[in-house]
């Protein structure tokens, strides 16, 4: 960024609201004011994403391109500044003209092109790459619709279509220069060439045009400005209606409907697949565009692609993208003209996977006549890539039809899309080191045995940039006035805190700082859903997807075993509470709309029953997404991470928590095993039955909650209110499906099978612990900061140096922006 000039940017916005809006600013509405101001920010990022660009170009240093389908970046406006350290000159800028920053931030749509970790940790890992001074482009999707806007009406989740685009985007730029033909469908003719090799030539294909979109990545204080590619389709031909025949008539228009509905809309199903076509088409569309764009980027500097893993390395973000390696292939073979052996030798030394799940039904795959009527030329290669991994599988386990029944690509009429990622990828992370262990020893064992150079962790990490210095003013103030600045770029820095913990004073300090937060939270809970807050109340929250495993289930019964035992004995001794919840639910998945609904009713009796004197208050927040999760994160007191152990691959809103100084209750599971590890027992409450205990469960068939349920008489009357009108006016109908979720037993789908009742005694002790413990204030302000001290190891820029020493080997790039 040049020096930052205060004059020249309050002309600028006055310019643009006159040029954009043919008004003067007092006139603006605060919308147009967020467009003028964005659009000067821009400006002030141009001139070091220009300079990235030619760095890039002239070096020519080898570039990851992390493929993903998902980028879940929340507002751009405020995180540009944080990262160009001109936040506060620019607050103070727009005061003088009467503006506030803050309000005008809240102008900004969240780009909310994912659906929750996994997309953020993308979001992340950008943020680091850039602030690291790595060459990186993020490739994705420009959907047109996000992810979905939550409405909660009568309890009920209401899905409402985010139309992000709707007022224009400022920080996007079209590059209609980038422009790659895509196609689907058609036939494969083989035709001999003169050399006596085959040409594969695809016809009667339906073809789309892949258009960029850039958005600048920021990186912090270095003048390095990374890009997201973000593909829009368009239709290859504007026509006109007289100028074609009909068959071309009709060509023109299916091409043109396909262009829209490609991109039209975010799949808002995490960890389910469903095995929609327009989901593969979505796929293929965003990798087939980004390896072009990279193969073309190579060959502006060189002839032979046999270097190209020199320069270039595709990192699949989950088995989205994995169709990346056929398609690779493809262009090598087909449109490059190199052998079988060469391409295969290029590709499988070019890409890289990482898996986030052990769901098995998360787990991608394709019915085999989908999968080649759609991409009939990749198909062709998918089929011949599995026909000699099989003949290696045979080749090193003669005669066991066991190890091609689980590492086939091609197996039971489908397309296996994890293990298309191992057999060809160099490298398969896990995202946590209790994951990767899993993925070794238990679910991808096989491949673990065959292939055990391949295989790494690399735990997930945060943006304390985000998550601190823009979500956490209050407390980012703290943090350098003990531990000095730096900590921007190096997170261990705050363990600088450890010496400080024990001090009154800087507990005091903490704990005002955190009561500022609640506040915050307060307000906006009372403006969005009308309920009133006790900010000395321990703030308990459970943000994240809905999801069975997460088990908000668990969460909201231990709520209404609290509220019976309040009712009980009216006179006991309680730590008022504030339980506050924030998810979205994948549309269809009936058990996980059913616990909003549970959420909200619970809410509903208990924050109504005045005999209670309010000691007791559940929220749920709508619409839960980055920006307010912001604010959430800093209020917290306590965090829930209580997945099934063993389900969670890795969370990272933990980390979040954890950074802004919330004590967790967490089960052993993904990356609350190393949290615990670098903050300590005292500083952390952990419950519930191991990773090994539940999958021994699992294995043996052995667990029967029924007992439980009969035995318990805590457990038995929670799940009875669940069916006797307690909490839904006297409706048995309304939860008998969660009831059922706990006692039905079958095959295919056990009775609780994420063990909400064999780990709801243990839940029930830990949480008692939390509320004495935080009647401790000395002790429980000296655990909160504890938990800021240990979060270093949490930093996505430790992550991203991880994978760029063991997977990508990358070099830093400078830029020195003209001025300077
Ligand atoms: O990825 C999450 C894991 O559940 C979480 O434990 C981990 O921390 C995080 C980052 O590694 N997984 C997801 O968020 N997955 C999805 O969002 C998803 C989206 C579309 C799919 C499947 C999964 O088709």
């Amino acid at each position: 960024m040049k020096a930052f000039n205060k004059k020249i940017f309050i002309k600028q916005i006055s310019d643009n609201v006159k040029n954009m809006y043919r008004k003067n600013l007092e006139e603006a509405s605060q919308e147009e004011l967020f467009q003028a101001v964005a659009d000067a920010v821009k400006n002030m990022i141009m001139d070091d994403w220009i300079a990235t660009q030619q760095v890039m170009e002239k070096d020519e240093p080898k570039t990851v391109y992390y493929l993903s389908m998902e980028f879940l970046l929340g507002r751009a406006l405020g995180n540009n500044l944080i990262n160009m350290t001109a936040y506060a000159q620019v607050k103070e800028a727009l005061e003088e003209i009467g503006l506030d920053l803050n309000t005008i931030e809240q102008q900004e749509p969240d780009p909310a092109l994912g659906n929750g970790g996994l997309g953020r940790l993308a979001a992340c890992f950008l943020d680091s790459l850039a602030s690291l001074g790595y060459p990186a482009y993020g490739c994705g999707i420009r959907y047109r619709y996000g992810m979905f806007k939550q409405q909660i009406v009568e309890g009920f989740q209401v899905e409402v279509p985010d139309n992000w685009l709707k007022n224009g985007y400022p920080f996007e730029m079209k590059r209609p220069e980038y422009c790659y033909e895509v196609r689907f469908g058609g036939h494969v003719r083989m035709e001999m060439r003169e050399d006596g090799n085959m040409d594969f030539i695809h016809e009667d294909y339906q073809a789309v045009n892949a258009v960029a979109y850039d958005l600048p990545i920021v990186g912090y204080n270095n003048h390095v400005v990374d890009t997201l590619i973000i593909w829009d389709a368009q239709p290859e031909v504007e026509f006109s209606l007289t100028s074609f025949n009909e068959g071309q008539y009709h060509k023109a228009v299916e091409e043109s409907n396909l262009a829209r509905t490609l991109v039209e809309v975010l799949y808002p199903n995490d960890e389910h697949i469903q095995g929609k076509e327009l989901r593969l088409k979505q796929q293929y569309f965003f990798v087939s565009a980004s390896i072009q764009r990279a193969i073309a980027k190579y060959k502006k500097h060189h002839r032979s692609l046999k270097q190209l893993p020199k320069k270039v390395v595709f990192q699949m973000n989950d088995t989205h993208p994995t169709v990346a390696v056929a398609e690779l292939m493809r262009i090598l073979i087909d449109v490059e003209g190199l052998s079988w052996d060469e391409a295969w030798k290029i590709t499988t030394q070019c890409v890289a996977y990482t898996n986030h799940t052990i769901m098995a039904e998360a787990l991608e795959k394709w019915p085999i006549d989908i999968f080649e009527r759609i991409l009939p030329r990749v198909y062709q290669i998918v089929d011949e890539i599995n026909r000699r991994f099989v003949l290696d599988i045979m080749d090193r386990y003669p005669g066991n039809e066991d190890k091609i029944r689980s590492m086939a690509i091609l197996y039971d009429g489908q397309v296996r899309m994890a293990n298309l990622a191992i057999a060809a990828g160099f490298s398969v992370n896990g995202v946590a080191r209790l994951h990767t262990e899993i993925l070794k020893n238990e679910s991808l064992k096989d491949f673990y045995e065959m292939f055990p150079e391949k295989f790494n962790n690399k735990t997930n990490g945060i943006t304390q940039r985000r998550f601190l210095a823009h979500g956490n003013p209050l407390l980012a103030d703290f943090v350098t006035k003990y531990c000095g600045k730096g900590w921007e770029t190096d997170l261990q820095k705050t363990r600088k805190l450890i010496a400080k913990a024990d001090d009154p004073k800087v507990q005091k300090e903490f704990m005002e700082i955190k009561r500022e937060n609640k506040k915050r939270l307060a307000k906006y809970i009372l403006e969005k859903t009308g309920i009133e807050v006790n900010v000395d109340s321990i703030f308990d929250v459970h943000v994240k997807r809905l999801h069975e495993y997460k088990r908000q289930l668990m969460n909201i019964l231990h709520v209404m075993y609290l509220y019976n035992r309040l009712k009980d004995n009216p006179d006991m001794d309680f730590v008022p509470r504030t339980f506050i919840f924030g998810a979205k639910a994948a549309a269809g998945y009936r058990n996980a709309k059913n616990t909003i609904k549970l959420i909200n009713n619970v809410a509903d009796v208990i924050n109504h029953d005045v005999s209670i004197g309010g000691k007791i208050k559940v929220v749920f927040i709508e619409d839960y997404k980055v920006s307010n999760a912001e604010w959430i994160y800093a209020a917290a007191d306590v965090s829930e991470q209580i997945s099934t152990a063993s389900k969670e691959a890795s969370g990272t809103g933990n980390m979040k928590f954890m950074l802004n100084g919330a004590l967790t209750i967490g089960t052993m599971d993904g990356a609350n095993v190393e949290m615990f590890e670098e903050v300590g027992e005292e500083n952390m409450f952990i419950f519930g039955l191991s990773a090994q205990e539940v999958i021994g469960f699992e294995r043996n068939h052995n667990y029967r909650p029924g007992d439980i349920y009969n035995n318990d008489p805590d457990v038995n009357r929670v799940l009875n209110q669940l069916i006797d009108g307690t909490y839904s006016h006297g409706d048995y109908e309304l939860f008998r499906s969660l009831y059922n979720y706990f006692l039905n037993d079958r095959p295919d789908n056990p009775a609780d099978r994420y063990f909400i009742l064999a780990d709801f005694r243990s839940y029930i002790q830990t949480q008692e612990k939390v509320a004495a413990y935080y009647r401790n204030r000395s002790a429980w302000a000296k655990s909160a900061i504890m938990n800021v001290a240990c979060v270093g190891k949490f930093s996505s820029d430790r992550t991203i140096q991880e994978y760029v020493d063991d997977i990508w080997h990358l070099e830093k790039i400078k830029v020195r922006t003209s001025l300077f």
